[in-house]
């Protein structure tokens, strides 16, 4: 586990990389700040964090990009119109990428790489393919929002309540509410520095977690429905369909929760949500609970993400996508069925 120590002692190229982070800062004008595709907490928290923290300290001209619809919990953390549309001709001289792993996972906004005169990426994903120019990576700490707290603090930058809120928002969505083994000691004492910064805990918490529209909590109560077991109950799998997005009118991103509902059940140490986007396109969401690596298998697919948590897409219909699952995970589940 990382401790406050070891963090201090980053290593040499860490603190390199930061300095040029900073270097590259002071030497642009034009400034993009973007995320994965399907932004989450931790994306969009990072992203405005940085964003708020740019604002405050320098004068540059300053963009942001989300590819997909900011989630209804998050909508009144990030002003829509900052969100960059008009993008294709633009250049940039600094293209900073936040919570991503590889390029595929920019979405429409892969083209920025080759106009911008200079990409940073900080992430935390194991599978990061160091796309960056400059690569700020550690992948053993919970959040990119985590990570980013570090980078300001090692250069003594000042953390306002708005950047502390969006660190803090960054940290609890990616840390299932400081429950996944990625919870460090460390990630507590940022998280009492955030609050000693003006954190207000519960109002994020209810507006993040506590701010279901009743539609979404129709179209997952239809999901856990129909939940299927496999391999003696060790591998659980629901399905988002099309049917049910479309009889509840919400958004497939909306519907939150499914994986970690099922990952509850005592025997389960896959869980797994399939999400319908087309009759040739599902995207496949894996949690494991204890030593399965669910990263790897990700990785087969083309896909990446954390050892508990990973996803990966695949040009099947969702029937046949659960077919090839239950098959692949055979190796990691063993017999019984
Ligand atoms: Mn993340």
């Amino acid at each position: 586990m990382q401790t406050m120590n070891q963090m201090k002692q980053m290593n040499l190229m860490m603190k390199n990389n930061i300095k040029e982070f900073f270097n590259a800062i002071d030497n642009s004008d034009k400034i993009c700040i973007i995320g994965h595709v399907a932004p989450d907490g931790d994306c969009i928290g990072s992203v405005m964090a940085l964003y708020e923290f740019l604002i405050g300290e320098y004068n540059k001209e300053l963009f942001i990009g989300f590819d997909g619809k900011i989630p209804y919990n998050f909508q009144s953390y990030v002003d829509e119109n900052l969100i960059l549309t008009d993008f294709e001709d633009k250049k940039f001289d600094l293209l900073v990428v936040l919570d991503c792993s590889d390029e595929g996972r920019l979405g429409k906004y892969k083209c920025l790489i080759s106009n911008s005169k200079k990409v940073i990426c900080i992430d935390h994903h194991k599978t990061n393919t160091e796309f960056a120019d400059i690569n700020i990576i550690d992948p053993a700490i919970s959040s990119t929002g985590e990570l980013l707290f570090h980078i300001l603090k090692s250069e003594n930058k000042q953390i306002n309540l708005k950047i502390a809120e969006y660190i803090y928002i960054a940290i609890i969505t990616d840390t299932g509410k400081f429950s996944y083994s990625s919870t460090s000691s460390v990630t507590h004492e940022v998280a009492s520095e955030l609050i000693q910064i003006g954190v207000d805990v519960a109002e994020i918490d209810n507006k993040i977690y506590n701010s279901k529209p009743i539609s979404t909590v129709k179209a997952y109560i239809d999901c856990i429905s129909n939940i299927n077991f496999y391999y003696d109950n060790k591998l659980g799998i629901a399905k988002i369909s099309d049917e049910i997005i479309n009889k509840n009118n919400v958004n497939m991103n909306d519907i939150e929760g499914i994986v970690e509902f099922i990952r509850e059940v005592n025997e389960v140490e896959i869980s797994c949500v399939l999400k319908e986007y087309d009759s040739d396109l599902t995207k496949i969401s894996l949690r494991s609970k204890n030593d399965i690596d669910v990263s790897d298998i990700s990785k087969k697919f083309g896909g990446g993400g954390h050892a508990k948590a990973a996803g990966f897409q695949m040009n099947k219909n969702i029937k046949d996508t659960e077919i090839t699952l239950i098959e692949e995970l055979k190796e990691y589940l063993g017999g019984g069925q």
